[in-house]
């Protein structure tokens, strides 16, 4: 192959050695470590061009490529944000038309129960490129957890009875409940088996009580002696509302109404929920008198027939976006709707 020669100053043509392939190069290259200079006759330097060329074209496509996959990234990245936008106003309509049926509730009766439109929600409904769904569930039907904080000393004792025996009931102890009030009070004093900053500050992360009332039930999971075990089977029987609030007996699940007394076996609970009537108990003489209840002592304290703490759960679908709302609602007692707090995938 003619590149394998060269013309040396002699005039003599002879076939390289691949040892002599290598030409020393110029001087100020010559020093550089590890830099291998080769010498390439003209024809050589032709097909390196060619080579070159090939390569810039093959870089250029790539880059191109590269760019119109960028500009698609952008575009799909944009049209998701709008997506995502579109998903939280449909979220947040159906969030507004949860408190229209609310208020328009109040101004129909003063007791709330599973019977009522309210109850009933919104099932898959389809809008432009997208669908909405929704449900309205009674947060005074379950447990509140900043019951145990107040100024009202029985109606604390209470508290303090009825989630211990929720507590039981999902393989926990009254122990936790000291813990528990020692997260939501603002001391740091520790009650007898409670918890205050000194048992969190020890671990890994460290971090302290909240010393207020919590913002929603999945706090409880930093608190000593609740594993997610027990959470998982207190979830759907507890909230966290901003005052204290009474259990309504109309919406209460059977978890919660086995609270009430602890002769309330689960087997009597469930006997009391079907019992209820389909329109709910029309006052608290009626609840008492259930024959579930018969010998139990249950009086009224700490119970109603009505609710103020509502939580709406809308799925709103839109284009490729998909988002699950939980509003928290106040229904004051002349109707008026106030958005207590929203979060996005759990409540
Ligand atoms: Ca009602
Ligand atoms: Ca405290």
């Amino acid at each position: 192959m003619s590149g394998d020669r060269f013309q040396s100053k002699s005039g003599m043509r002879r076939r390289l050695g691949s040892a002599e392939k290598v030409h020393p190069g110029p001087r100020n290259l010559r020093s550089r470590p590890g830099y291998t200079h080769i010498w390439v006759s003209a024809a050589n330097q032709q097909g390196v061009a060619l080579l070159t060329v090939l390569l810039v074209t093959a870089l250029m496509t790539v880059l191109v490529l590269s760019m119109s996959w960028s500009r698609q990234l952008e575009m799909r990245r944009t049209a998701n944000l709008a997506e995502s936008d579109q998903a939280q106003l449909l979220a947040q309509g159906l969030e507004d038309w949860a408190g229209k049926v609310l208020r328009r509730d109040r101004s129909q009766n003063d007791r709330d129960h599973w019977g009522e439109p309210w109850a009933q929600g919104l099932p898959p409904t389809a809008v432009d490129q997208g669908m909405v769904s929704g449900r309205i569930s009674d947060l005074q039907g379950r447990i509140n957890l900043n019951n145990l904080v107040s100024n009202d000393a029985a109606a604390v004792a209470l508290a303090e009875k009825r989630l211990g025996r929720l507590l039981e009931s999902c393989g926990g102890t009254s122990i936790e409940t000291a813990a528990i009030a020692d997260w939501l009070d603002k001391d740091g004093q520790m009650r007898p088996n409670g918890a205050e900053d000194r048992v969190y500050l020890i671990r890994q992360p460290a971090y302290r009580t909240g010393n207020r009332p919590m913002a929603t039930p999945s706090e409880l999971l930093l608190v000593a002696g609740i594993t997610p075990e027990i959470y998982g089977c207190l979830a759907g029987s507890i909230t966290t509302l901003p005052e204290t609030t009474m259990l309504n007996v109309n919406t209460a699940s059977a978890p919660a109404l086995a609270t009430l007394s602890s002769q309330l076996l689960p087997a009597l609970a469930e006997q009391l929920v079907n019992e209820r009537p389909a329109d709910g108990y029309k006052d608290m003489a009626a609840f008492l008198a259930s024959p579930a209840l018969a010998g139990t002592g249950l009086n009224a304290d700490g119970l109603s027939l009505a609710s103020k703490y509502f939580l709406v759960e809308a799925l709103a679908i839109f284009g490729h976006a998909e988002l699950r709302l939980y509003s928290v609602l106040h229904r004051s007692d002349t109707g008026v709707i106030t958005v207590i707090s929203r979060s996005i995938g759990t409540y």
